[in-house]
């Protein structure tokens, strides 16, 4: 374990699991810069090629710790300046990582919390997991993306309630909302999305990369300028040598063998 995370490895793939359960998993300021390292250290690694984000104990991660922020001085510290140092370059990260991001939410996802599970690209949560725009409550803004990602998933009227009556709502809520993938029984959430996780480490890699990057992009794009990226991007995905064998084990009535490379 290294400062409040640890990382374990699967075939192909990682689990990066916030570990400071008697917190529930709050975030310091050493926990986002080791957190940030793991994807950065992932996306080099050429034999990762899928990640999964959890939460050790009962809380995925209750946000900021308040604890660590008070200590500061609440009224003279520049959260700006937190904001743009440990949040903002990890949720980038996140979004524009090459690999796909899986994020099983254990438990409790409140203010940069759930925005962080928000960040991931599919997220299961446990039946008994919760999401809460906590800020609010703390005369805070949701940040870590979350004026950006809420609208998004859930719609406008959707995401101002959220963010400004700091409700929690429950796992099967965010589901049938589209703010996450899927709830599921708290029994089978890992079992599930390390599934998941391995099948994602299976796939071509590359091509995923390109179906973020469309995906992400297509948030400030006109349709003219999204079909123009679609033909680039695909494009680069029709040389891939993965294109050709998944073209090919498709003729051949077979399961296709990915290399994950473009
Ligand atoms: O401020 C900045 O730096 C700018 C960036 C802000 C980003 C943000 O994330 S702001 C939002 C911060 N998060 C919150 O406001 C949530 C605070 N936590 C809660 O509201 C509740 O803990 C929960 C609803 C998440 C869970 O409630 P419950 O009853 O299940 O657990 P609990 O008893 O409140 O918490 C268990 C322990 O975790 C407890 O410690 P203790 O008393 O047993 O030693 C509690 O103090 C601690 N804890 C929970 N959340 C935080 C925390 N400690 C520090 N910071 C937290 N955010």
């Amino acid at each position: 374990m290294v400062a409040g995370i640890s990382i374990t490895t699967g075939d192909g793939y990682r689990i990066i699991t916030l570990n400071r359960p008697e917190k529930l998993n709050a975030t310091t300021a050493t926990m986002l810069r080791a957190l940030r390292a793991a994807f950065e250290d992932a996306a080099h690694d050429r034999t990762c090629r899928a990640l999964l984000l959890t939460g050790a104990g009962r809380g995925f991660c209750a946000g900021q710790d308040l604890a660590a922020v008070n200590t500061i001085d609440a009224a003279s510290a520049d959260l700006g300046a937190l904001v743009e140092e440990l949040y903002n370059p990890l949720i980038r990260l996140i979004r524009t990582h090459p690999l796909p991001v899986v994020c099983a939410v254990n438990g409790i996802a409140a203010g940069a919390g759930a925005n962080l599970a928000l960040a991931c690209d599919i997220v299961l949560a446990g039946r008994s997991a919760s999401f809460v725009q906590a800020f609010a409550r703390i005369a805070l803004i949701p940040d870590a993306g979350g004026t950006w990602v809420l609208p998004r998933l859930v719609g406008d009227a959707r995401a101002r309630a959220l963010a400004l009556l700091a409700e929690k709502i429950s796992a099967d809520q965010a589901a049938e909302w589209g703010m996450i993938w899927r709830a599921v029984a708290d029994d089978t959430l890992m079992a599930e999305a390390e599934k998941l996780t391995a099948y994602l480490a299976q796939q071509p890699t590359a091509t995923l990369g390109l179906i973020k990057r469309a995906l992400l992009a297509s948030a400030g794009n006109d349709l003219d300028t999204q079909l123009a990226l679609e033909r680039d991007l695909q494009r680069e995905a029709g040389r891939s040598g993965d294109y050709a064998e998944g073209a090919r084990a498709f003729l051949e009535k077979r399961p296709p063998r990915f290399t994950g490379r473009v």
